[in-house]
């Protein structure tokens, strides 16, 4: 039986300015928190090192390469990893990778407790565009940033506990979830950066982000019999809001923890994977159940074919 406390480090704003050095500090500051908590993991959100920068439309790729890393750890890192070695936390976050090869993603790993890297991600469900658009008041450019992810959802054995990862819009995918759980997953941890309400937006407008983000996040919980673990980067960078709402999920599809601020802040809680065993052996025993002879569509075609 395998028990973990994990805990979600949401971050506030980084702006634009802001180096690695700090935010690398800030996630410090949260790791040891949560060890001061008796955390084993800490999950720290999407593009965790710097702004969110698929916002600014950029051309130079000398200004675009800034963005990101061409190796983990490095020198801005390795602070972050040593200290969750001593510590005895496995850790996952995410960045913008650029690979020896000239490839762009966006990636996230996962650590084991020796701070060894023992998964890698690459964000599969790339939202937004690529050129300029006009007609936004913001632009959200993560398709001219980034290539699809070529790894695939996959999974790893990490302290006991079959783990996989997923970025920020493949949560709203139940592709996403189902690919981990044929695989076993028993956690699932996503970092995201999700706008918030800018003045063009009613209030109700995040409340209805929020709740799109809860809603994805426990269905993709329940209907896989597995924790799920979504940490926001929040706040307001340079003008540009983003919501928090990390939270915790249990198999069943409850929220066991929720932050309540758009800053850094560290929500934790209890996970017996051993509570995943039970829908996977009842109503979601895919063995049992499915009929894939169904299913065709789902990997055969993209858009929607009308018929009738
Ligand atoms: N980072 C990320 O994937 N954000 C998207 C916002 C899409 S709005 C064009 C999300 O699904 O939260």
């Amino acid at each position: 039986m395998t028990v973990m406390k994990i805990a979600g480090a949401q971050l506030g704003a980084i702006q634009k300015a802001e180096s690695r050095e700090s935010v690398v500090k800030r996630m410090i500051a949260l790791l040891d928190e949560a060890a001061s908590k008796g955390a084993d993991m800490v999950v720290y959100p999407e593009l965790a090192l710097t702004t969110f920068f698929p916002r600014w439309y950029m051309e130079d790729q000398a200004e675009i390469d800034v963005w990101f890393e061409t190796e983990m750890p490095n020198a801005a890192t390795q602070p972050l990893f040593d200290r969750a070695r001593a510590l005895s936390i496995a850790i996952t976050f995410g960045y913008a990778e650029k690979t020896p090869d000239g490839h762009y993603f966006n990636t996230s790993i996962v650590t084991d407790r020796q701070a060894n890297i023992v998964g890698k991600y690459r964000k599969v469900h790339l939202p937004g565009h690529s050129e300029y658009d006009m007609e936004r008041a913001f632009q959200h450019l993560e398709k001219r940033y980034f290539e699809p992810g070529d790894l695939g959802f996959n999974v790893w054995r990490n302290e006991g506990v079959i783990m996989g990862m997923a970025i920020c819009n493949d949560r709203r995918w139940p592709e996403t979830f189902r690919v981990l759980g044929l695989q076993g997953v028993e956690l699932v941890t996503i970092g995201y950066n999700t706008p918030s309400v800018n003045s063009q937006m009613s209030a109700e407008g995040l409340e209805k982000r929020l709740f799109h983000s809860d809603l994805s996040l426990q269905a993709g919980a329940y209907q896989n019999s597995t924790y799920v673990v979504g940490v926001a980067k929040a706040g307001n960078e340079d003008g540009h809001p983003l919501m928090g709402g990390s939270i915790i999920v249990d198999p069943d599809g409850f929220v066991l923890a929720r932050a309540v601020t758009e800053e850094d802040e560290l929500i934790i809680a209890e996970c017996d994977f051993e509570k995943c065993a039970f829908g996977k052996k009842t109503i979601f025993d895919f063995e049992r159940h499915r009929r894939i002879e169904h299913y065709g569509r789902i990997t055969s075609q993209t858009g929607v074919i009308v018929e009738v």
